[in-house]
C-alpha cells in the first residue's frame, strides 16, 4: 500500500499503460526490440536460439501483463485461493503452450516468417523444463493449466531446481545419465529477489515462560538458508486468467561468501556456506514411485514447506481476518506425502509464532477444506518414512509437535476402540521400528480433511489395505476418489494440431477444448468416409513424422504402414516393460520359425520403447539393456525385414512424448494389476486416436468403462488374485509358461549377447517368486497381441475404433478432475476475469 502511486499521478501511469501485442506487425516489433535490447544482437547475428530467446521474452511480457492483473483482482476480491503443493512440476516446454492458450500462434508465425524464421525450428529450441519424474509431476502440470483455464484462482508452489531430472543418454546400449542443466537462459521465470522467506534448521528447543505467564517453545540457533522466489507465469487457455508457478530457490543467508575467510586466504570455506545452502534446490531427486531417506531430500521438503507456507500465511495475514477464517480463504492441496510437513509447520506458526492455543489451531489446521492429500501409489517402497533421530536433529521442533499430534490422536484412537491395542500400533504417525520412524502417510491423513486416490481402483485399494484402519477411525467420508486426466490443450491441441483442427472443423469450434465431452458427437461420424479417412491419413502423417525423427535419432528405417506398438513411460519392474520386451522375443522366435512365404502374410510391427531407470535402480537399467540388445539383433536380421523393429528412443521426455503419442498405433500400459495407481499416458495415448493394451489396472478400468470392452485390448490376472498367486509362487511350484520358458532359453544362449547381464531379470521370474507376475500374464499377453495384429488388419474397422474411443473420452480431461476437486475438496469458486 506504501508503494501505491497518489492519486493525481495515477493519470499518467494510466496514460502509459503497456499495451499487450495484437497484431503480428507489433509481436515482430517486441521480438525485434528484444533481440536488440534484451539480448544486444542485430539481424546480422540473430540465429533461432536468439529468435526463440526474443520470441519467448515478448511473450513472457504479454504473459507477465495478464499475470499482473490477474493477481489484482484476486487480491481485490480476496477470494478463497488453492494452493498446489508438488515437489514435482514437469511443465515441458513453455512457448508453443503460451502462443496456443493466449491464442497467438497464428500471429506469431506470421510475423517470425516475415523475420525469416519457422516457428518450428524456433519452438523446437525450447529445453524442456523437467523438473519431475513422472507421472505425478506432469499430473501438477496438467492441473496447473486446467486451473488457470478454468479462471480458479489458484497458485503451485515447487522449487526451483538448478538441475531437473537428468537426460539420458544410451551408449553401447546401457543409460548413461547426464546433468540436466536448464537454467543458463530461462525466460519463463521471474525472479522476485524481493520476495524471500529465512528459513531455519536444526538447532534446539526451550522452554521459555512469555510476559502472559504462559510457557512457550522456542526454537533457536541452528542455521538460515534463504529462500528466494521464481515466478512462472501459467496462462489459461481461452481466458485472460494467468496463475502463478511460484518455485524457491534456497541461498546462503550471510551474502554471497565469507569476506574474512576470503581476506585471511582460506578462499574454500569462504564459499563453503553458500555452496552448502544451494545444494538444497541443486537437484530432482530421479526416484519414481520410491523413498530413498536422504537427509538432503527431507531439507528440501522443508525448506519448500516453510517457504510455501510463510508466502500463505504472509497473503492472508495481509487481508486482517480472522485466524478462524483461515480454512475459508485457503486450501492446501498436498500432491503425495512429500509436503506433509506443511501440516506440522501450519501449527507451529500458529502456537508459536501466533500464539494460539493447541486445541484452536489444530481445529484450524484440520478444519473443512484446508489440507486435501492426494495419495498416488500403494507400492510399499514409495510410501514415505523418515528416522525419527534425522528429524529430531534437522527439525527439533517440528519433531515434538508431530509427537503431539500422535498422542492426541492415538489417545482419541484408544477411546474409539478401547478394546483394540494392536490398532494404535499399527496407525501410530510413528513407527516403533528399529530405528523409529515417522510415517508420512498417517500424519497426512490425521492433518487433512481429506484423502484421495487417483483412479477408482487404486482410491478403493488404499481404503481397503494401507489406509483400512483409518477408514474405521475416520468413516469412509474422509477418503475419496479423483480420477486422474490430462489437459487437452497440450494432449491434442498442441501435440496433434491436425487432429484438434479437423475434431473443431466437425464440432463447429474449439470449445471442445475446454468442454471434452462434446468429442462425444464425433460419434456421428463414424460411418462418414471422408471423415474416416482424413482420420487416417492424420495418424499416417503423425507416424511419418516419429519416422523421421527415429531415423535422426538412431538411423534405423522404419516403415510408417507397419503397426506402431509404443511402450514410453518410468521403467520399472512393476509397469513390467520386461513382459514387453519378453514378448517381443517371443515374436521374433514366431518369426525365425516360420518359412519366408508364411512370413509374407504377417504383419509389420514397430516396437518402441523409451523412459528413464533411476540411477540406482539396477535391474531398470537391465530391462533398458535387454530392449537395445534385442534392437541391435533383431533391426539387423535379415529374415525379419521390416516385418519387426524394435527402437529404444533416448531421453524420454514431455516434448518427446508430444511427437510420440498422436504417432502410436497402439500402446502398453501392462502393469501388474494393483500396482499402477493411475497412468495418464494411457489417456493421452488414447485421446490421439491410438488403441491400448493393458491390464486391469489405474485408469485402464475407467478407460475402459468409457471406450466400450470393444476399443480397448484387455489381458492378464486381476487386482483380486495377485495376493494368491504371490503366495502360490512362494509356497508352491512355480511353472514357467512354455513360451516364456522359451524366450528365457534364446536369452541364455546368447543370442542378444551377454547371458551374465540378463541373467537376474529371469531369475526375478523364474526363481525369485515372479513377484510381478510376469510368467501368469504371459501368454494371455501373447494371445492379446494376436487380437491387436487381427483387428489392425481390418483398417476400416481399426479406425471405427480409434474415432469410437476418442468420442468417449470426454470424462479424462483434467479440467474435471479440477472441478471435482474444487468441489468435494478445496471448496472454491472460478474468478472469471472480465475484461
Ligand atoms: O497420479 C499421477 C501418477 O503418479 C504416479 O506416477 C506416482 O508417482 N506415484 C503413479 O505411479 C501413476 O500411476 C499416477 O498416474
Amino acid at each position: 500500500v506504501e508503494a501505491s502511486i497518489p492519486e493525481p499521478q495515477r493519470e499518467a501511469w494510466k496514460r502509459n499503460q503497456t499495451a499487450a501485442f495484437k497484431s503480428s506487425d507489433e509481436f515482430e516489433k517486441e521480438v525485434v526490440r528484444h533481440v536488440e535490447t534484451s539480448l544486444a544482437r542485430s539481424m546480422f547475428n540473430c540465429d533461432e536460439k536468439a529468435a526463440y530467446s526474443a520470441t519467448s521474452l515478448a511473450f513472457r511480457d504479454r504473459l507477465i501483463l495478464d499475470w499482473n492483473k490477474t493477481q489484482q483482482r484476486q487480491t481485490y476480491r480476496d477470494s478463497k485461493r488453492v494452493y498446489y503443493l508438488s515437489l514435482e512440476f514437469l511443465m515441458g516446454r513453455a512457448l508453443d503452450n503460451a502462443m496456443l492458450n493466449v491464442g497467438m500462434k497464428d500471429t506469431a508465425k506470421a510475423g517470425l516468417a516475415d523475420l525469416g524464421f519457422r516457428i518450428e525450428d524456433i519452438i523446437g529450441q525450447e529445453h524442456d523444463a523437467a523438473l519431475g519424474n513422472g507421472g505425478l509431476g506432469r499430473l501438477a502440470a496438467c492441473f496447473l493449466d486446467s486451473l488457470a483455464s478454468l479462471d480458479f484462482p489458484a497458485w503451485g508452489y515447487g522449487l526451483r531446481y538448478r538441475y531437473g531430472i537428468f537426460k539420458q543418454e544410451i551408449i553401447d546400449g546401457y543409460q548413461v545419465e547426464v546433468p540436466d542443466y536448464w537454467l543458463d537462459f530461462n525466460p519463463w521465470e521471474f525472479p522476485r529477489h524481493d520476495v524471500t522467506v529465512d528459513v531455519q534448521f536444526f538447532g534446539s528447543v526451550k522452554k521459555v515462560t512469555n510476559e502472559e505467564g504462559k510457557s512457550v517453545a522456542v526454537w533457536e540457533g541452528g542455521e538460515i538458508v534463504v529462500a528466494v522466489a521464481y515466478d512462472v507465469p501459467i496462462p489459461g487457455y481461452d481466458t485472460p486468467t494467468t496463475n502463478n508457478l511460484r518455485l524457491w530457490s534456497s541461498k546462503a543467508s550471510g551474502g554471497e561468501f565469507d569476506f574474512q575467510k576470503f581476506n585471511s586466504g582460506d578462499y574454500e570455506s569462504s564459499v563453503a556456506e553458500q555452496q552448502r545452502a544451494e545444494t538444497i534446490s541443486n537437484v530432482l531427486y530421479p526416484n519414481d514411485n520410491l523413498e530413498r531417506g536422504k537427509e538432503l531430500r527431507l531439507k528440501q521438503q522443508y525448506f519448500w514447506v516453510a517457504a510455501s507456507l510463510y508466502d500463505i500465511v504472509r497473503r492472508f495475514k495481509k487481508s486482517k481476518r480472522a485466524w478462524r477464517e483461515f480454512p475459508e480463504q485457503v486450501a492446501i492441496q498436498l500432491n503425495d506425502t512429500h509436503p506433509t510437513l506443511a501440516i506440522v509447520e501450519l501449527q507451529r506458526i500458529l502456537i508459536d509464532v501466533e500464539g494460539l492455543e493447541w486445541d484452536l489451531a489444530w481445529e484450524i489446521v484440520t478444519g473443512t477444506s484446508q489440507f486435501g492429500y492426494t495419495n498416488h501409489t500403494v507400492l510399499p517402497e514409495a510410501l514415505e518414512k523418515w528416522p525419527v533421530g534425522l528429524v529430531q536433529h534437522l527439525l527439533p521442533r517440528h519433531l515434538q509437535i508431530i509427537y503431539d499430534i500422535n498422542l492426541f490422536f492415538l489417545q482419541s484412537v484408544e477411546k474409539q476402540f478401547p478394546d483394540d491395542r494392536d490398532i494404535l500400533t499399527r496407525v501410530s504417525i510413528i513407527e516403533e521400528s528399529q530405528p523409529k520412524m515417522v510415517r508420512m502417510a498417517h500424519l497426512a491423513i490425521v492433518g487433512s480433511h481429506k484423502v484421495n486416490g487417483v483412479a477408482e481402483l487404486h482410491s478403493d485399494l488404499i481404503k481397503t489395505t494401507i489406509f483400512k484402519d483409518f477408514v474405521e477411525i475416520y468413516g469412509p467420508d474422509r477418503f475419496t476418489n479423483v480420477t486422474n486426466g490430462i489437459t487437452p490443450r497440450r494432449w491434442l491441441h498442441q501435440a496433434n494440431p491436425r487432429l484438434s483442427e479437423l475434431i473443431a472443423s466437425k464440432l463447429g469450434s474449439h470449445e471442445f477444448l475446454k468442454d471434452l465431452s462434446q468429442l462425444n458427437k464425433l460419434e456421428l461420424l463414424v460411418q462418414d468416409k471422408e471423415f474416416k479417412k482424413e482420420w487416417a491419413e492424420i495418424k499416417f502423417a503423425n507416424k511419418v513424422r516419429l519416422a523421421k525423427y527415429i531415423k535422426e535419432t538412431t538411423g534405423v528405417n522404419v516403415n510408417p504402414s507397419a503397426l506402431f506398438d509404443v511402450q514410453v513411460k518410468r521403467i520399472h519392474e512393476y509397469k513390467r516393460q520386461q513382459l514387453n520386451i519378453f514378448g517381443v522375443i517371443h515374436r521374433y522366435l514366431t518369426l525365425k520359425a516360420m518359412t519366408p512365404a508364411e512370413r509374407k502374410k504377417q504383419l509389420p510391427r514397430v516396437s518402441i520403447f523409451g523412459g528413464k531407470a533411476a540411477p540406482g535402480y539396477w535391474m531398470a537399467k537391465q530391462i533398458i539393456h535387454l530392449i537395445n540388445a534385442v534392437g541391435s539383433v533383431v533391426n539387423n536380421d535379415e529374415d525379419i525385414g521390416d516385418l519387426l523393429k524394435v527402437l529404444f528412443l533416448e531421453d524420454y521426455n514431455v516434448s518427446k512424448a508430444e511427437i510420440i503419442c498422436p504417432a502410436s498405433d497402439i500402446s502398453e500400459h501392462i502393469s501388474t494389476a494393483g500396482t499402477e495407481a493411475s497412468g495418464t499416458s494411457n489417456m493421452k495415448f488414447v485421446l490421439n486416436g491410438g488403441l491400448i493394451i493393458g491390464t486391469c489396472d489405474g485408469a485402464n478400468i475407467e478407460i475402459t468403462r468409457e471406450v466400450g470392452e470393444n476399443n480397448i485390448f484387455l489381458f492378464g490376472n486381476l487386482a483380486e488374485d495377485v495376493e494368491d498367486l504371490r503366495h502360490a509362487h512362494t509356497y508352491g511350484s512355480h511353472t514357467i509358461d512354455p513360451d516364456l520358458a522359451k524366450v528365457f532359453e534364446e536369452i541364455q544362449k546368447g543370442t542378444f549377447g551377454s547371458v551374465h547381464d540378463f541373467s537376474a531379470m529371469i531369475a526375478a521370474v523364474k526363481d525369485h517368486g515372479d513377484y510381478y507376475l510376469v510368467s501368469d500374464d504371459f501368454h494371455s499377453y501373447i494371445e492379446t497381441h494376436k487380437l491387436v495384429d487381427e483387428a489392425y488388419r481390418d483398417q476400416e474397422q481399426w479406425v471405427v475404433k480409434s474415432i469410437t474411443a476418442v468420442a468417449r473420452m470426454g470424462f479424462f480431461s483434467s479440467d474435471r478432475c479440477i472441478y471435482e476437486y474444487a468441489d468435494g475438496i478445496w471448496n472454491v469458486e472460478p474468478l472469471p476475469r472480465r475484461d
